[in-house]
């Protein structure tokens, strides 16, 4: 069994795949942390995970003038300063188990909780490259390629790459990160390194780093040529071309109620609907509309957390609002997020089907009963 040697988790988890491991904490516990907690921290694994021992871990960055820069762990700690982001990572996946309901796609049937929140330390990304020898510029399309420590059977690693210019830019924040919450990372989550690419897509912030390398063309990984690109609804299994996609990088404007679950009866008196909200490329999220009657009239919710620099807001906001709910009444709670471009999510979900399931971010709508 190639996953025999997978790490112990967390029993509260919501699993999707037991091998390889794939994992999402409860919504109810979702928003109750502005950093989730790193036991409760999503996890999706492509592979096993590997097996690494500290000592003997080598991080090979591939220099510009044909030489390779080879880092172990203790020089990547005490070579470059430490760097620490906030930083929130979504799956693509995340709510696809909303757009399966209109039509069924290929892929784990996530709820929302394919998102979390860490407070991640490690070295830039850009302070490792310059070291290396390569420039602040690169003239033409050049991209950073990264590859993991885990392998499919026929030894392929998982790979994605991300545009030299987040790569270089100090405001972009990349991390080759070693630490999650103030703590070494955990194996799920990428030990002993992993690159963290704040306000991109999950898949591309590649967990057991083994390599680096630039390229005129982005990773030759599945992940990044064949999986992880949206298409239209008239694409199926039977027509879809991945040549004619980009690779999803930034993600566009999410939101979703945490509180109370689908379903739920919730008693008369005040109801405080929680839930997280969040936009990729650091855009801020600058409102949170909430409905009780599916959409007809709103409310504007108290989002919580500290204001970020501008175009640098990685993490999420948590966000509230308290209303008062009679007895006896079916509500249906819907909530819908801007960002700091004016980006809003797409009423429903039929519109932006895609065959894989990816960038599921239409209203979220939570029906429930508010009884006695
Ligand atoms: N090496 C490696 N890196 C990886 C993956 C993987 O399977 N192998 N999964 C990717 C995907 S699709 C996501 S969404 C994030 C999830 O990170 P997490 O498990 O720490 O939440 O890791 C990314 N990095
Ligand atoms: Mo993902």
């Amino acid at each position: 069994d190639p996953f025999a040697g997978d790490p112990p988790r967390h029993p509260g988890l919501r699993v999707n795949s037991q091998k390889p491991f794939n994992a999402e904490p409860p919504a109810e516990l979702l928003a109750e942390r502005f950093l989730t907690p790193n036991e409760l921290f999503f996890t999706q694994n492509h592979l096993p995970v590997p097996a690494v021992e500290p000592s003997s871990y080598r991080l090979r960055v591939d220099g510009p003038g044909g030489g390779t820069l080879s880092l172990s762990l203790a020089e990547l700690r005490s070579r470059f300063p430490k760097h620490e982001v906030t930083a929130t990572l979504q799956c693509a996946g995340n709510r696809r188990s909303e757009m399966s309901r209109v039509r069924p796609v290929k892929g784990l049937p996530w709820d929302i909780g394919a998102i979390s929140t860490a407070r991640w330390g490690g070295a830039r990304l850009r302070d490792v490259l310059l070291h290396a020898g390569f420039p602040e510029e690169l003239q033409g399309e050049w991209h950073v390629c990264f590859e993991g420590l885990d392998a499919d059977p026929g030894g392929a690693p998982y790979g994605a790459s991300i545009p030299y210019g987040r790569a270089l830019s100090p405001a972009a924040d990349v991390l080759l990160a070693y630490e999650m919450n103030g703590t070494e990372l955990p194996r799920d989550h990428g030990f002993p390194v992993r690159v963290v690419v704040p306000g991109v897509v999950g898949a591309r912030s590649v967990k057991w780093l083994r390599r680096v390398a630039v390229s005129p063309d982005e990773s030759p990984s599945h992940w990044q040529q064949n999986d992880y690109k949206g298409f239209s609804p008239c694409v199926d299994w039977d027509t879809v071309d991945y040549r004619t996609a980009p690779a999803i990088q930034e993600l566009p404007v999410q939101s979703a109620v945490t509180q109370p679950r689908p379903g739920a009866a919730v008693p008369p008196g005040e109801l405080t609907v929680k839930g997280y909200a969040w936009s990729g490329g650091g855009r801020e999220v600058v409102r949170v509309d909430v409905s009780l009657d599916g959409g007809r009239t709103w409310k504007v919710a108290r989002l919580m957390g500290d204001k970020a620099p501008p175009g640098r807001a990685w993490a999420w906001a948590l966000w509230e609002l308290t209303v008062p709910v009679e007895a006896g009444t079916e509500l249906e709670i819907v909530c819908k997020a801007v960002d700091s471009s004016y980006n809003v999510q797409p009423d429903s979900v039929a519109p932006i089907w895609n065959l894989r399931g990816v960038l599921s971010t239409a209203w979220h709508r939570v029906r429930v009963s508010v009884q006695d």
